[in-house]
């Protein structure tokens, strides 16, 4: 792989062009002796605009099958705040041959007295399920600058001499990561493009870390189960995780329902009162109501501001997939929303839970993580 850099540019790897406004990797004027950012990571730096580029599968296997051999040291991102969905098959079953360092990112998201080793564990325990080739997890902020150097030496040590590849669900930090990298080694590049939007990264984007070692930004994996598919731009910012996640706990007695702004319905239909503890994004409100008025409540409250925002195409009540969930062991449980959050609880029984989602939306019930 020999990118002349001058013909891409340096913020989401696209190939630059002058000729079409509307296509990726426009600059109004081609420059071959200096580094450009197109239009796209122009506005998305400057102005916070979101072009929509949904980047397919298909694409993302070529660039794998094109590049990627069985010598390069693969590091899978992953969301500590979405570990469901960030760590499965869906990006680990093209890497079945690779060595693999998993890095967990936005470890800020997580109270900071949660024990690291332990959230290693959940890690490793989940990733064995799909690779036998995990060398090992790194818990990450590339926000705070948390565990930065340590990631470097990892990639020193793992590299073997080949390229280095970043991988992962779009969105999970790959480029931020990155940037943290360049930053620590007071590399003077220019930094990769980082938004909240889907499909920041357009192509492969080449970063030598020393003459030995260079680090390949991918584009990430769309996953259809997460909730960012099914929001409006302008809603993105209520899933945009800045600030640690505040739990919220309530005591619920059975026929209550909590509302997670206007995208999902909880309703816990039976079982003794006790508390469940929501983990969702701060600017998510969540609001509790008898589960016989939550219909009428989300059909009613459509045009105001009560209960958002809303799922594309769930604008009543009946818009919704409901999903019943029995509890068959005593055990501590999180019923997680992929891309949303999670709910807590001490399960007995016999409890019944109702889960209202938009369709596609992937629940999963497990024991607790935290
Ligand atoms: N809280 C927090 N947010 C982070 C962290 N790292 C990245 N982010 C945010 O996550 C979002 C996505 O970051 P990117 O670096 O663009 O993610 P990516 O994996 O490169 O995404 P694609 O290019 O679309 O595949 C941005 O809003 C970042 O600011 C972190 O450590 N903590
Ligand atoms: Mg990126």
């Amino acid at each position: 792989m020999n990118k002349d850099i001058n013909q891409y540019c340096y913020g989401c790897g696209a190939k630059l062009q002058s000729d079409d406004i509307n296509e990726i990797g426009y600059v109004k004027k081609l420059n071959n002796d200096e580094m450009m950012l197109c239009l796209r990571c122009y506005r998305s730096i400057h102005h916070h605009e979101y072009k929509k580029i949904n980047l397919d599968r298909a694409y993302f296997e070529k660039l794998i099958n094109d590049n990627v051999t069985r010598k390069n040291l693969i590091i899978l991102v992953i969301d500590l705040f979405d570990i469901n969905s960030s760590l499965n098959d869906e990006v680990l079953k093209y890497f079945k041959n690779n060595q693999i360092l998993i890095v967990a990112n936005k470890r800020d998201l997580i109270l900071k007295n949660v024990n690291e080793r332990k959230i290693i564990a959940y890690v490793k325990k989940i990733a064995a399920q799909y690779s036998d080739n995990i060398l090992g997890v790194i818990v990450t902020s590339s926000q705070k600058k948390y565990h930065i150097d340590e990631l470097l030496s990892k990639i020193y040590e793992y590299h073997n001499q080949h390229h280095v590849y970043m991988v992962g669900l779009s969105n999970v930090g790959k480029s931020s990561l990155i940037n943290a990298l360049l930053n620590s080694q007071s590399i003077n590049e220019q930094l990769i493009t980082v938004s909240n939007y889907p499909n920041t990264t357009l192509d492969m984007i080449e970063i030598a870390l020393s003459k030995d070692v260079s680090l390949i930004d991918m584009p990430g994996l769309l996953y259809s189960g997460q909730m960012i598919n099914y929001l409006k731009n302008e809603d993105l910012k209520f899933i945009e995780t800045k600030k640690e996640i505040k739990s919220r706990t309530y005591q619920l007695m059975s026929m209550q329902s909590v509302f997670i702004g206007g995208l999902v319905c909880f309703s816990y239909l039976k079982g003794s009162q006790k508390g469940f503890t929501f983990f969702f994004n701060n600017p998510l409100m969540l609001h509790r109501t008898k589960y016989e008025n939550s219909i009428n409540l989300f059909d009613t409250h459509e045009e105001d501001d009560l209960l958002i925002p809303r799922a594309l195409n769930v604008n009543f009540f009946a818009d919704f997939v409901t999903n019943t969930i029995i509890i068959d062991e005593e055990k501590k449980y999180d019923i997680i929303i992929c891309g949303l959050g999670w709910i807590s609880f001490n399960g007995h029984i016999g409890d019944e839970i109702m889960l209202a989602l938009p369709a596609h939306v992937k629940y999963i019930v497990k024991e607790a993580f935290i």
